[in-house]
């Protein structure tokens, strides 16, 4: 297998931002300000969101992989074989794992935000797997997606989508991405999609404000990125973390409010005022029903869908085919 290639995905070049900064500014001065979720994950903050999936109260991955070790089985029956797998948001590239090691991949495609991760991901799969060939795709999911391969594979593909993160997207962006997929695929192409669902309110609420305070130390490491990023000012003293769940639009909000009334300048010559109890929103994270989830699919697109899952857990892996 040659040696693994590394495409960057472009920003398509219509209404989109120049850079980080020019989203950062745009989202901290509107109202509510707000920061995306992407930049929560500088290297500081994806080592605390790995401890986070080590919490006990963040029962997402234990039960991900509850699900997906209960059915396994089930799931390779209806998956192609010789295929390539792409792998949305590889991270440590440990979750692809389990697909590599059942033997029916050929190919892996990494998509990442992270260059660094996701070499590193391509150089220990190679090793590990040297009939598989590695290559991998730096890309930003919030532009779309950014997959520089022919809508036609000569292989059958497998898009893996873990973790939930497809809970990040508004629901509309996040059908528009899904669909985006889709049109990636052929008929024996299948989209496995994990996406978790609304819980009790407290278990819900501890999964994200956490008596150790590691998802506190996560959502305030945003502002440290922020100041890196712009130049800006901000006291994360001057913030404290909040999670709460907005029972009508089902997600998870994780807020930075302000402590006391302060001016922070953002490094452009632009000031961001806050009262005390103001907040900044650093994340959405959308606890979709079995039926919502479906019906993000069906409006991809999707017509065969199979839902996997286990009693008494609203989380869900779905096998979606076209
Ligand atoms: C990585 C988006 C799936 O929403 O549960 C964890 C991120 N934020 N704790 C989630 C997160 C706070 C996580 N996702």
């Amino acid at each position: 297998q040659h040696a693994p290639r590394v495409a960057h995905g472009a920003p398509p070049s219509t209404l989109q931002w120049r850079d980080a900064c020019q989203e950062l500014r745009w989202g901290l001065l509107a109202t509510p300000p707000s920061i995306a979720p992407k930049f929560l994950y500088d290297a500081h903050g994806c080592a605390l969101y790995e401890a986070i999936t080590t919490l006990p109260e963040y029962h997402l991955p234990r039960v991900e992989r509850a699900i997906l070790d209960r059915h396994q089985g089930a799931m390779l029956q209806l998956l192609p074989r010789g295929a390539e797998l792409i792998d949305i948001g590889s991270g440590d590239g440990a979750k692809a794992r389990r697909w590599l090691d059942a033997g029916i991949v050929r190919r892996y495609i990494g998509l990442d935000i992270a260059e660094d991760w996701l070499r590193e991901v391509l150089r220990r799969g190679r090793q590990r797997y040297p009939g598989v060939q590695f290559d991998g795709v730096v890309t930003d999911l919030t532009w779309g997606l950014q997959l520089p391969l022919p809508r036609e594979a000569e292989r059958p593909r497998i898009f893996w989508y873990p973790g939930s993160s497809i809970g990040n997207f508004e629901p509309a962006a996040a059908t528009a991405l899904l669909a985006q997929m889709r049109a990636h695929m052929r008929p024996g192409d299948a989209l496995v999609l994990a996406v978790d669902g609304p819980v009790e309110h407290a278990r819900m609420v501890h999964a994200y404000d956490d008596a150790a305070g590691v998802t506190a130390a996560f959502n305030l490491n945003v502002l440290n990125v922020v100041n890196r990023t712009l130049g800006a000012s901000f006291d994360a003293t001057a913030f404290r973390h909040r999670a709460v769940f907005n029972a009508e639009a089902s997600r998870i909000e994780m807020h930075l409010v302000s402590q006391h009334a302060q001016a922070i300048a953002l490094g452009t010559g632009q000031v961001l005022r806050l009262q005390a109890s103001e907040h900044i929103v650093t994340e959405h994270s959308y606890k979709h029903a079995p039926a919502r989830a479906e019906q993000l699919l069906r409006g991809a697109g999707f017509d065969q869908l199979q839902r996997f899952g286990i009693d008494g857990e609203a989380y869900g892996v779905y096998l979606a085919r076209i």
